[in-house]
């Protein structure tokens, strides 16, 4: 029986670059940068159980450091990866405070931001964890630090692209350009991201809700009434839901993309932005699920739509089946 053929990450990025309205072959260029960096930090991660028996990750930085921790170490393989690339004017990480401005000489015309190993604190234990990343393009020719700072604090709905790599059973990479989702698998005996979930569509509503319900107590009214309501046995209404938290948000968003369902971070009285990073962890995974036909919010507007003010800032997350997303909305609508 024919097999489906096999397509190469970089043979899908140059085939569907007609798409991108912009000079086709810079965004091409970046994500195979990005998608560079994820094969070198894949191999990292696989060592990681052995750092113990073998020492650190034998990664030595260019003055010949040792560097200690994965997630530097992550961080700093992007930042080589689209430096060499010479695509971008700045790039924003979680790992560092302020933006990281690209030299003139190697300077181009988009910004990154990147969370270049989400869940790390889930390595120790051998969960699943993953590289986040938002691309932007400048609106201006502004090349001084103040101009570049407002160039990566651009709404979310001003994505070129967006995507995640998944550090799991099998190592994922998905992204989007704004025209539709898709998965490639990582084979690993020729190095190549292959394409195996083409066209990823989430379902309208899903069997599991994803949350840290430890914090139940904190919860507004409306969302702890929605809780009470998904645990209720009603099998008509499929209920009740099951429970699925994996505690890395690229695992977390992944499931839910592919099964369904909703996963929420929600704000506290303490924190009322809850706990993950607008820029470059809701953004990236708002404009992933709803090309796929899903739903991304704070609990009051569109996640896209939000204006941003620092590159670190937090904000609440409802994301996931459409159908489910809104449910939550009722909830808490009528909760307040
Ligand atoms: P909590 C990982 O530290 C992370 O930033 C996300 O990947 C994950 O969704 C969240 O924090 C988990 O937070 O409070 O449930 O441990």
């Amino acid at each position: 029986m024919l097999g489906r053929s096999i397509v190469t990450l970089d043979h899908f990025i140059l085939d569907r670059q007609i798409e991108f309205r912009y000079a086709s072959g810079e965004l091409s260029r970046i994500l195979y940068d990005i998608s560079l960096a994820a094969k070198v930090i894949n191999r990292e991660v696989n060592k990681a159980g052995l750092v113990d028996i073998m020492g650190i990750t034998n990664a030595t930085n260019v003055h010949g450091e040792e560097v200690k921790k994965l997630d530097v170490f992550a961080h700093r393989e992007i930042i080589k990866s689209l430096r060499l690339g010479g695509q971008c004017c700045v790039l924003g990480s979680e790992e560092e405070e302020d933006i990281i401005p690209i030299r003139a000489e190697d300077s181009g015309e988009y910004i990154v931001l990147f969370d270049p190993l989400d869940g790390s604190s889930n390595i120790d234990v051998n969960v699943s964890i993953g590289t986040i990343f938002s691309i932007y393009r400048r609106q201006t020719a502004v090349d001084s630090v103040e101009g570049l700072r407002k160039e990566a604090l651009q709404r979310g709905v001003n994505q070129v692209a967006a995507g995640y790599v998944l550090y799991g059973s099998s190592t994922m990479l998905v992204y989007t350009t704004g025209h539709g989702v898709n998965g490639f698998t990582l084979d690993p005996g020729i190095g190549e991201f292959l394409l195996s979930h083409p066209n990823i569509q989430i379902p309208a509503k899903g069997k599991y809700y994803s949350t840290n319900q430890g914090y139940y107590h904190l919860w507004e009214e409306g969302l702890k009434n929605y809780i009470r309501y998904l645990i209720e046995d009603d099998p008509a209404t499929g209920r009740p839901y099951s429970l699925r938290y994996i505690g890395t948000l690229v695992a977390d968003i992944h499931r839910t993309l592919l099964y369904g369902g909703v996963f929420f971070y929600p704000g506290t009285h303490s924190a009322p932005k809850g706990k993950l990073r607008l820029m470059y962890e809701c953004n990236p995974m708002a404009f992933i699920i709803e090309q796929a036909g899903g739903t991304a919010t704070d609990g009051f507007q569109r996640i896209l739509d939000i204006k941003p003010e620092r590159l670190h800032q937090r904000a609440p997350l409802f994301i996931g089946s459409k159908v489910d997303v809104e449910q939550v909305h009722h909830f808490l609508q009528k909760g307040r």
